[in-house]
């Protein structure tokens, strides 16, 4: 939509021929003092979405004029893209409408599909003239139709049209991890994938108008295309999306190799342009986790990226794999279970180690030995190490290992510590 605002002492204007087939309005005059007249011309694919803001912006600017009357004027010569007069009509009447139930003063509409002869008195103040265009933001088009229309006409499949893709296992294994836990992971990932993706920096950019579904894709889209190199972050660490030139898949598969056997392309084209989103195909829905959009790429959002990772380790947990996520991102990569008090002087000695080496570890001290060891299997710590009088004597640690459910192994403590520093680092480089 495009329109010319002009603040006039006095504006009056009359019908004089039709201008086309049996106008909807009938023929009428209008003579108007210190009014704000806005020439309108309505362009295709102007919704009431943006009849509704160009309104706002009209009602805004009279205020600030302290103009009396407003007058919305059927103008069609200032776009080359005009709707058709029956759409641009009814766009026009909602604008009138819209316009008379937000601004106290009096509003007025001259008769549309008319040849009409004006007179106009611009007061000539810096406001006085002023030109605007409202285009249509989130134009999504779905095979060749609206997004709304082709969901409408069932084109899109039922998971892209889920609105919360993660269950209430994948939440609760992500609040079990703490948010403390949750944000450690995130900024674990994003960092993997900016070092990957040779990323310098962060920005914020705009949060996109949805994360999920088919909406997710064309709103993740848009985002991408004003993405620059980097990390572009719009909320918490996780909320954010990597500009890159590889293939997304070179960077998910070491993340998670199951991820893109459950992930789908899907083509949707936003006003941004033409793009494809790689969406991750949950147990409930449907996540994007890659966008590509004319020659640009971004892989993420992040926090999409860890919850479909979390996902994939549940769906493996349904054919008895036990689930787990990448050591590297783990919150605690480490776990050392004292079996009393008298071995915590010997433990500490072995979490001073591990943290010097950069290792995530936590000790459990409180409660009975075998609840602490459920409690770290809750919290999927890749590595588990046990210390009691033998292995004080010894100078050595039980071990279990999530990946060897089951199985128990003794290691000498600069073994144990070897094995430890194995878990940090990038899965990507
Ligand atoms: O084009 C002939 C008349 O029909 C109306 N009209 C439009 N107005 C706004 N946006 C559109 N897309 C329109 N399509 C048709 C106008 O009333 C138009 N008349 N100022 C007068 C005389 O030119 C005029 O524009």
């Amino acid at each position: 939509m495009r329109l010319l605002y002009v603040h006039a002492s006095r504006f009056s204007y009359r019908t004089v021929k039709e201008a086309i087939e049996s106008p909807p309005d009938p023929p009428a005059s209008g003579d108007h003092e210190n009014c704000l007249v806005a020439f309108v011309s309505v362009e295709e694919g102007d919704d009431l979405g943006v009849a509704r803001r160009a309104v706002g912006d009209m009602v805004s600017h009279a205020e600030r004029l302290g103009a009396r009357e407003i007058v919305i004027y059927p103008y069609a010569h200032l776009s080359s893209e005009l709707a058709k007069p029956k759409e641009a009509h009814r766009v026009l009447t909602a604008m009138e409408e819209a316009a008379r139930a937000s601004w106290r003063g009096s509003v007025y509409r001259a008769p549309f599909g008319w040849y009409k002869a004006f007179e106009l008195s611009c007061l000539g103040h810096p406001l006085s003239e002023l030109s605007r265009q409202f285009g249509r933001e989130g134009l999504v088009i779905f095979q060749g139709l609206p997004l709304e229309e082709a969901i409408a006409k069932g084109l899109v499949e039922d998971w892209l049209l889920v609105k919360d893709p993660w269950d209430a296992e994948v939440k609760d294994v992500a609040s079990r991890l703490g948010a403390e836990g949750e944000r450690i992971m995130m900024l674990e990932l994003e960092n993997m994938l900016a070092m990957a993706t040779g990323a310098k920096g962060s920005r914020s950019i705009e949060a996109p108008k949805a994360l999920y579904g088919i909406w997710g894709a064309a709103g993740l889209l848009e985002a991408c295309a004003k993405a620059e190199e980097g990390i572009n972050g719009w909320g918490a660490a996780g909320d954010s999306l990597i500009v890159t030139q590889a293939e997304p898949s070179q960077l998910l598969s070491p993340l998670s190799p199951g991820l893109l056997e459950d992930a789908k392309e899907v083509a949707v084209s936003t006003g941004a342009g033409d793009g494809r989103a790689l969406v991750y195909r949950s147990r409930r829905g449907g996540a994007p986790i890659a966008v590509e959009i004319g020659k640009k790429r971004c892989v993420g959002p992040v926090r999409s990226i860890l919850l479909s990772m979390i996902d994939r380790a549940l769906r493996e947990a349904e054919k008895g794999v036990t689930p787990s996520l990448p050591p590297q991102i783990m919150p605690i990569q480490v776990a050392l279970l004292p079996v009393s008090e008298k071995h915590l002087a010997f433990v500490e000695g072995i979490r001073r180690s591990l943290r010097e080496l950069g290792v995530r570890v936590k000790i459990f001290s409180s409660g009975g030995l075998g609840s602490r060891i459920r409690e770290t299997g809750r919290l999927w710590v890749p590595l588990v190490g046990t210390v009691g009088d033998r292995e004080v004597e010894t100078n050595t640690v039980s071990v279990r290992r999530r990946s060897e459910p089951g199985k128990q192994e003794v290691l000498k403590v600069e073994e144990f510590l070897e094995e430890a520093k194995r878990l940090r680092g990038s899965l990507l480089v």
